[in-house]
């Protein structure tokens, strides 16, 4: 006997890829249903190597159904999000509406998977930011070894992270570029991103960080341990699916960079590839389609007591969305719900 999954906002580029996923890795479905608003009525949309038509969300029962992955936006997700939870189906949400309230578990299943069983509270499992998803990941098995004190983290992430009309922006503006009269204004962006770099991810705060710095610390410190200082600099990138991150950790002992190296290559969910050579480290299009968090660059910051820097490097829609989110729902059907 299998689960009865729903995926809310089936058509979206996380959602697809929940789809492609829970195929993948053959979650044990019984029935699944694709739901969508009712502007996307009609699409439809693949699992494995079915096509499923979308259902409307408006109008969707969740009685009866064991686990919704909602992979749509945070204002959405207040309206159906809790009515799928009174209903008995457990939900978890990639937006960000529920990650910092306290009771509702953020969870990185290979970082603080005990935690699963705060599910109860809200019948609601929240799915972390992708830039902090892959970073969990990475610190935890350090910080097990020789506790991070404080962490600086600069961010290269990709288009994809915006959605749709952000790739489409980026696609078009390069190609507009070569040819004259067809130049792309910023839209999605407050600037070019063809050719470029912009330091802005979300809305601005008072203190003059981003939320998606904010974003960073607030999680890292829910997911892994809340001593844990960590400033951020996040920016976005060139580059269509794959977030990277050049993260500069300070332990409170000494750990040297080949214990560290041994380390994160026996850590779940990691694959390290750090060769001191010419393309010996892992770039962003590598990572696309792979379930892994990957790692280069390790060495020893000599500059303070007790450094290490790292080169993190990970597909922002599988680790950072849709496949954390399908391993919280195996987490949840291996501890709780039992049926697979
Ligand atoms: C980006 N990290 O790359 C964002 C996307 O809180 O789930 C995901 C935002 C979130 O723009």
């Amino acid at each position: 006997m299998g689960y009865k999954v729903a995926v809310v906002g089936a058509t979206g580029n996380v959602g697809r890829e929940m789809l492609n996923i829970l195929a993948e890795r053959q979650f044990p479905v019984d029935e699944i249903a694709a739901l969508a608003s009712r502007r996307s009525l009609g699409t439809e949309v693949s699992f494995g190597d079915t096509t499923l038509k979308t259902r409307n969300l408006e109008q969707f029962d969740f009685s009866g159904w064991d686990i919704a992955l909602f992979a749509i936006g945070s204002d959405a997700t207040k309206d159906y999000a809790p009515r799928a939870a009174k209903a008995g189906c457990v939900v978890i949400d990639n937006s960000s509406l529920y990650r910092y309230d306290p009771d509702v578990p953020l969870i990185v299943p290979e970082v603080n998977p005990q935690a699963i069983h705060g599910y109860a509270n809200k019948n609601i499992i929240a799915n972390p930011n992708c830039s902090t998803a892959q970073m969990v990941v990475a610190l935890k098995p350090l910080h097990d070894r020789a506790t991070i004190r404080r962490v600086v983290v600069s961010t290269y992430q990709s288009v994809s992270g915006s959605g749709k009309d952000a790739i489409d922006e980026l696609w078009d503006q390069t190609k507009g570029m070569y040819v004259p009269g067809q130049e792309v204004a910023p839209s999605v962006y407050p600037k070019q991103i063809a050719f470029n770099v912009i330091p802005h991810i979300d809305v601005f705060l008072d203190d003059g960080s981003t939320k998606e710095e904010w974003k960073m610390v607030a999680e890292t410190k829910k997911i892994v341990d809340p001593a844990i200082k960590v400033t951020a600099t996040c920016v976005r990138v060139p580059v269509f699916v794959g977030h990277s991150e050049a993260i500069n950790i300070e332990f409170e002992e000494f750990l040297d960079e080949d214990e560290a190296r041994d380390i994160l290559r026996e850590a779940p969910g990691i694959m390290v590839v750090d060769k001191r050579e010419d393309g010996g480290y892992v770039t962003p299009v590598e990572c696309v389609g792979d379930f892994a968090t990957f790692i280069s660059r390790i060495r020893q910051d000599s500059t303070i007591e007790n450094g290490l820097n790292l080169w993190c490097v990970s597909d922002n829609l599988r680790k950072g969305a849709a496949l954390n989110a399908v391993q919280i729902a195996e987490l949840l059907g291996r501890e709780v719900l039992k049926k697979g």
